[in-house]
């Protein structure tokens, strides 16, 4: 354990912030046997009786629930993971643009309709000429969920894919992807916010790559052909709703707590194609966004319709209504909206330096020609490499410092006073993280419930924090407290590539089903198909139905058996299995596997999942459940039995 940890924890215990609750001494056993921070807790469990067994440390005692839902982004493995608050511990994690063996995303029916639904022509033709039907990869930065009037709603979560340029939707309801939206125009979506106000009827989507409008290869080398573009996404239908050619590029984005704005950072206003480019000029910007102004742009049709989508030019000097660029110091990075729902914090990275922005200006702003650094309140200067801002709700802020590798906590009013000329320091505290952190989040810090609790701070590199694992390492998502004057760092988290972003969601503003509906959307389509077959796949099932070289095998599972236990196809026969699962107990999931076919898939209780494939080779074949689900688990398979073909 590090020095200044343990002398945190020792405050901790001195401060005796931890009143309330009964002694859990079970919850500090529980953080021992994990091996992390011994000395100090044992030391605070001794001087401190009464302890919560949520609070304070981090610790969660075994059977005892987190206070906090976290949702994770995972970079470049392209799934959503969700992890309790404070205890760290990963729960779930939900394939999203990525493949899942024990799922079967992107095996199964249901899960290959939602990728192909809303995939361009152009996608289908790439995919096809790989020998592909749907991507293999996704690069998932930042996970939102959806809001009413400034506060989490539980109904969804959006994300991003900056590889293949598409937004996801996972629902909160299962916790599964229900939506893919392929963007088009657009070239890697990165950043991603909900509408804040007064609902998320719109997603922000920013394209980070600058591409020529018409992309079709007739020009590489002319920069004036260039644009990137800004896109509204419908939330509740998943569609793009419009786009906005924008200078410049677009990094990070965030939305107010009116519904009237959104901003995007822009490290590349140069429109340089390589680093000395993009580095060049003395400022970039921040694009403000007037959400009525651009849908009074769209109903006047002041638009050019491309790819069946309405792109409105927002570019410096075209209509100064949609759009207004405010100059911030060169490649800037975080764009986070304070919960005061006035302030606009903008990352500096290269520039040592937080911009805020006061956004009840921005009216003023759009109805005149004043200088746009008008809305600029304070700069102060707080440490090498920030990125992202992150709130407590009492007016103070938390910046990651990259290339210091440190926290450092502010406030905000004291900033604006430094601006104004008064000699006061706005920084309160710094603390060491490990190592070079990028995003960082604290417990509802992006709504207008920010409670100041717990910071997340997501740190790129691990370096010796943790067993050494061979040349590619864990990132180290650490915990830190904030609810005293100084920060304390209390837990370190490894997490598998590459987390960028979080939120801290608390737990009651979700409730999860444990069992399925059986009239869920997920496999409406595999209904319709059944309805057809005359099958009810609501109910018990054990039937083959045969449609040329097409083979439905529809079976029903119940621990520990499936309906079938054995059918027989025909060697090239496309077979596609169709389970239900008729438990309906909580936690009683079964798998289906097909020996020596590449496939599986997950069948929850209550759900209906279906796989096709080709029988290409003759003999027999066992299928089984891969997901342990009884005492006689082992014994839940069936065989296929694939005859030649004949002649
Ligand atoms: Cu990694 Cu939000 Cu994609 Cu910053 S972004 S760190
Ligand atoms: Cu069903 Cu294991
Ligand atoms: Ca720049």
């Amino acid at each position: 354990m590090s020095e200044e940890s343990k002398s945190g924890i020792s405050r901790r215990g001195l401060l005796g912030a931890t009143a309330g609750g009964a002694a859990l001494f079970g919850a500090i056993g529980g953080r021992l046997a994990l091996g992390g921070a011994t000395t100090g807790i044992a030391t605070l469990a001794a001087n401190t009786a009464a302890l919560a067994a949520t609070d304070a440390t981090g610790a969660v005692a075994p059977g005892q629930l987190d206070e906090y839902y976290g949702f994770w982004s995972s970079g470049q493995t392209g799934e959503m993971r969700i992890l309790g608050i404070p205890s760290m511990r990963e729960l779930m994690r939900v394939p999203v643009f990525n493949r899942c063996s024990a799922t079967g995303w992107g095996l199964t029916n249901e899960s290959k309709r939602i990728h192909k639904e809303n995939m361009s022509d152009a996608t289908k033709k790439l995919l096809a000429a790989n020998g592909k039907e749907i991507h293999d990869n996704g690069d998932l930065h930042h996970v939102h969920m959806s809001f009413t009037e400034g506060k989490y709603d539980g109904r969804f979560l959006f994300m991003n894919d900056k590889a293949n340029t598409r937004v996801a939707r996972v629902r909160g309801d299962v916790m599964k992807c229900d939506k893919i939206l392929e963007i088009p125009n657009a070239h890697a979506i990165h950043g991603l916010r909900p509408q804040k106000w007064p609902r998320t009827n719109y997603v922000f989507c920013n394209g980070e790559d600058e591409s020529p409008l018409v992309n079709d290869g007739s020009t590489m080398n002319d920069p004036t052909t260039y644009v990137n573009i800004f896109t509204a996404v419908n939330a509740d239908e998943m569609t793009v709703a419009w786009q906005v050619i924008v200078s410049g590029n677009l990094d990070n984005t965030d939305a107010d707590y009116e519904g009237k704005w959104a901003f995007s950072t822009s490290y590349n206003s140069e429109m340089g194609m390589n680093l000395a480019d993009m580095t060049a000029a003395e400022m970039d910007h921040v694009v403000v966004f007037n959400i009525a102004e651009i849908e009074k742009g769209v109903a006047a049709g002041d638009y050019q319709e491309l790819n069946g989508v309405k792109v409105l030019d927002g570019r410096k000097g075209q209509n100064k209504n949609y759009t207004r660029y405010i100059p911030v110091a060169n490649n800037p990075h975080g764009c986070n909206m304070a919960p005061d729902k006035k302030h606009l914090c903008i990352g500096g990275k290269l520039s040592p330096t937080v911009t805020v922005i006061d956004v009840t200006k921005l009216d003023t702003l759009f109805a005149s020609d004043a200088d746009p650094r008008s809305v600029v309140v304070a700069e102060p200067e707080l440490g090498l490499g920030p990125l992202h801002t992150a709130f407590d709700g009492k007016g103070n802020a938390f910046t990651s410092l990259f290339l210091d590798s440190q926290v450092v906590k502010w406030n905000i009013e004291d900033a604006i006073k430094l601006y104004n000329g008064e000699k006061v320091d706005p920084i309160k505290d710094k603390v060491d993280v490990q190592y070079q952190p990028g995003h960082l989040k604290t417990s509802m810090g992006e709504t207008l419930e920010a409670d100041g609790k717990w910071l997340v701070c997501l740190c790129k590199f691990s370096k010796d924090r943790f067993l050494n694992v061979g040349p590619l390492k864990p990132e180290n998502d650490q915990l830190i407290d904030i609810s005293g004057d100084k920060m304390v760092v209390l837990h370190d988290g490894p997490n598998f590539a590459e987390p960028h972003d979080a939120i801290a969601v608390h737990a009651s503003k979700l409730s999860p089903l444990s069992v399925w509906n059986r009239q869920d959307p997920m496999w409406a389509e595999t209904r319709k198909q059944a309805e057809a077959d005359k099958i009810n796949i609501d109910d018990y099932m054990d039937t083959v139905i045969r449609d040329g070289n097409k083979v439905r095998v529809y079976m029903s599972s119940q621990a520990p058996a499936f309906a079938l236990e054995s059918f027989t196809v025909t060697e090239g026969d496309e077979v596609t299995v169709i389970i239900t699962n008729l438990d309906d107990i909580d936690d009683l999931t079964h798998g289906f596997t097909m020996g020596g076919h590449g496939v599986a898939m997950e069948i929850g209780p209550q759900a209906t999942s279906s796989v096709t494939f080709v029988a290409a080779n003759p003999g027999v074949y066992w299928y089984y459940c891969q997901w342990f689900c009884h005492a006689l688990h082992m014994e839940m398979r069936g065989r296929m039995f694939v005859e030649p073909k004949k002649g």
